[in-house]
């Protein structure tokens, strides 16, 4: 075989165009027209095609190199001409690699045969408009993906192979979307260049909750009113209570009291207990009140959904929760445990933190993120006195609800926790 370098060809009055993609690395097999490199000038992107068929031995520039006509892009083990007919022994050497990079054994080159011209990209036959070379368009047309419906992470928003070969992913996982609808793509890196990783499989539910997660996130508008609750005498009480619930078996934390006065607030504020009908043109109110709450498991995030809040004392809302949470752990959940749910709560109170913004479990139009209880100086209009503050985030859906009616419901929520009398008013 022969070694051949080629060079770039004449792409006339553009100077100093940026190398902006690496279509080989060394080793790799090229066609005659196959694309070596791609070159980006203030008026278009051009890939650099392979007068030859071989192996690539060397690629002679790198990301971001500025190159201009003659400039030599790669050496390539030879075994087919674009032309055809030429030997190697038709082959003249050419040194143009510079004296103290060449290798002991020089390359036994030749002086390029006229290079096949720059393929332009912008615009080009199949999917025009479409901002592509032709290996990605040939690359689409192989797995008969339409390249106006991928969204390119390259420069200028120009499709890469990786961009289509992703899309292909999304697709079968059931999550591509047309490039209108789509994201920029967050580039693929190779984190091992850094250091030590390892890839470790998302379990199914965690898979699913993340698909969940992100149509939620793109499809809500998302607003977060965050106050807290003086929940000292509700803290009191509940500790009070220590040996009943002992001796009922059942674990009373402060959990079942917030769901309970969350589904009396949803009654003072219907809009809250409700979903968006499909057209987004009008507010489905559910005159039931199902709370779902978050369970964290092995597997994932879990939310099993509490029938009939409005009509369930806090006794047995604590044992329902327990044992929906011991379900869900096991994996035992039933579907209508998962279904029908008006409105969430997520506690990480046993966790910690002062505040979080949890995402909407669409259709659902607000949730619920609890914090973790703290002793905190409050002024009682004479003195500061230390008070049991439960930080609350509601999280809600923009397009159901207005900001005085998050605020409303935070507030009166607030109010329920710090006086739970209101609870049998
Ligand atoms: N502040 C301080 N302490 C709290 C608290 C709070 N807000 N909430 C709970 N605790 C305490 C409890 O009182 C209990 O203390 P003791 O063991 O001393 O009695 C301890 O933390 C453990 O509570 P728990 O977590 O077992 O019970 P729970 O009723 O509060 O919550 C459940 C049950 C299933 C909701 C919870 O175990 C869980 O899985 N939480 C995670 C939810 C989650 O992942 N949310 C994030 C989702 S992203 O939106």
């Amino acid at each position: 075989m022969t070694a051949r370098e080629v060079v770039i060809p004449d792409i006339g009055d553009a100077e100093n165009v940026e190398v902006i993609e690496l279509c080989v690395g060394p080793g790799d097999s090229v066609e005659v027209d196959g694309a070596l490199i791609v070159i980006e000038s203030d008026k278009a992107s051009m890939e650099v095609p392979s007068p030859f068929a071989g192996t690539v031995a060397e690629i002679r520039v790198e990301l971001g190199d500025v190159v201009d006509s003659g400039h030599v892009v790669a050496v390539l083990e030879v075994t087919r001409e674009a032309s055809g007919e030429r030997t190697r022994e038709e082959a003249v050497p050419q040194p143009s690699a510079p004296a103290e990079a060449a290798p002991s054994q020089p390359t036994p080159s030749v002086a390029p045969q006229p290079p096949p011209p720059p393929v332009q990209l912008d615009g080009a036959a199949d999917g025009a408009g479409v901002y592509a070379g032709p290996a990605v368009r040939r690359l689409a047309r192989e797995l008969g993906v339409a390249l106006s419906d991928v969204r390119g992470s390259g420069p200028r928003g120009r499709i890469l192979k990786d961009d289509v070969k992703g899309f292909v992913k999304s697709a079968m996982a059931g999550g591509a979307t047309p490039a209108s609808a789509a994201l920029p793509a967050i580039p693929a890196i190779d984190f091992s260049k850094f250091g030590p990783v390892e890839e470790v499989p998302l379990t199914r539910i965690r898979n699913r909750g993340a698909r969940n997660l992100h149509r939620n996130w793109l499809n809500v508008v998302h607003v977060t009113q965050h106050d807290e609750a003086d929940v000292t005498d509700l803290d009191g009480f509940r500790r009070s209570l220590g040996d009943q619930a002992k001796a009922r078996g059942v674990k009373l934390t402060l959990l079942p009291f917030i769901v309970k006065a969350c589904a009396e607030n949803l009654g003072a504020f219907p809009r809250f207990c409700a979903s968006l009908n499909p057209a987004v043109d009008g507010l489905i109110l559910k005159h039931y009140r199902h709370i779902g709450f978050a369970v964290d498991t092995d597997d994932g995030l879990i939310v099993p959904v509490l029938r009939d809040v409005d009509s369930k004392g806090v006794w047995a809302l604590a044992a329902e929760i327990a044992e929906l949470s011991e379900l869900a752990r096991n994996g035992r959940l039933a579907p209508d445990h998962l279904s029908g749910g008006c409105f969430t709560v997520s506690s990480l109170g046993r966790q910690g933190g002062t505040g979080f913004t949890p995402i909407v479990n669409a259709p659902e139009v607000a949730i619920l993120g609890v914090g973790r209880l703290d002793t905190k100086p409050r002024w009682n209009g004479a003195a500061f006195e230390p008070r049991a503050m439960l930080p609350l985030s509601l999280s809600y859906d923009h397009r159901a609800l207005n900001g005085v009616e998050g605020g409303n419901f935070v507030v009166a929520l607030t109010r329920l926790l710090g006086d739970i009398r209101r609870l049998v008013l």
